[in-house]
């Protein structure tokens, strides 16, 4: 298992392409495979994700800006509230990385009470607009892939980058997707409402776990104050804490993946 951090926007999108019809389209690239149902990357295949970002729209830095008015957001298991009137879509990322929780070890009965998340954001804004049968797969395909290293910016990972996702306190996430290549906006959020996962959701890592994050709607905090209205979590892939803290230490992370979708004024 030879997987780089830096390789995994292009691992999450050319495992789907290795294994979906549109290989036909788009081909493959050498050094690029499965193995035990699992995407893999040898080192001497870099070059593999240039040529890739050049011929796959929505993956590397010079893709095409695409058409975010043709993209539709799954629909919740109980639907979410559209966004508000005037709001239009102004990114889509796979966020992945750990939800948060605590417990209170000294408490037979605690149950494990979320404290945040803290994920890498990757654009996939054209992929949404495009192929979204192919978006709809990452999550899954992420959650299996090592969280990458986003800060190095000489990794192809980087130029794929949207920025980061984590809570300023307990009930605040916050979206920065302002890095040194772009400036695509950020902001702090409330939690406005919630579905359940599907019932078929993944339970976790290598589909072992307590299943799958609800799928949100987060709203701004103070609308006037920032671009980014509405967010929403989508079809997510683990991240849920087990049912009671019996056996967990006082402070633990679970891993996930998920699309966001970010609406903007
Ligand atoms: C990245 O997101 C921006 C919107 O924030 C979009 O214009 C651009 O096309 C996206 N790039 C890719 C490769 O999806
Ligand atoms: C969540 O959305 C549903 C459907 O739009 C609505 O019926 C429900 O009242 C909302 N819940 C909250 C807490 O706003
Ligand atoms: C222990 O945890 C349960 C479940 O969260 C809670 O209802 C109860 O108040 C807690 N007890 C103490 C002493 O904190
Ligand atoms: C919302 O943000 C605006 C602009 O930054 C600020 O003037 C206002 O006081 C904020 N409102 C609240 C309730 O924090
Ligand atoms: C939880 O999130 C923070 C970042 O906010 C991280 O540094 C920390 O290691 C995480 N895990 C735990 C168990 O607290
Ligand atoms: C209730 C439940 O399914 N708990 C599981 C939570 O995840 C851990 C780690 O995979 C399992 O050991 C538990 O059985």
């Amino acid at each position: 298992m030879l997987l780089t951090q830096t390789s995994f926007l292009l691992a999450l999108t050319t495992s789907v392409v290795a294994a979906a019809p549109i290989e036909k389209r788009w081909g493959f690239w050498g050094g690029w495979g499965h193995g035990n149902g699992r995407p893999w990357w040898t080192p001497s295949a870099e070059s593999s994700y240039l040529e890739f970002g050049k011929r796959f729209p929505g993956a590397g830095a010079n893709a095409p800006s695409c058409d975010l008015s043709q993209a539709a957001m799954p629909i919740a298991p109980t639907p979410l509230p559209a966004p508000g009137a005037g709001l239009s879509l102004s990114h889509v990322a796979i966020g992945r990385g750990t939800q948060n929780y605590t417990c209170d070890t000294k408490n037979a009965t605690a149950v494990p009470v979320p404290v945040g998340a803290v994920a890498a954001l990757f654009n996939v804004s054209c992929i949404a607009a495009e192929t979204p049968e192919l978006l709809s797969k990452l999550p899954n395909i992420a959650l299996n892939l090592p969280v990458p290293s986003s800060d190095d910016q000489n990794s192809p990972a980087y130029q794929d980058m949207s920025g980061h996702h984590y809570f300023l306190d307990a009930t605040t996430p916050f979206f920065n997707l302002d890095t040194s290549l772009h400036q695509y906006g950020s902001g702090m959020f409330k939690k406005s409402n919630v579905s359940a996962a599907p019932t078929d959701a993944v339970l976790g890592v290598n589909n072992q776990g307590n299943g799958s994050v609800q799928w949100l709607k987060l709203d701004a905090k103070n609308s006037t104050g920032q671009v980014f209205q509405t967010v929403y979590r989508l079809n997510t892939a683990g991240g849920n804490a087990p049912k009671s803290c019996t056996g967990m230490p006082a402070a633990f992370e679970v891993q996930y993946s998920s699309e966001y979708w970010i609406w903007s004024e």
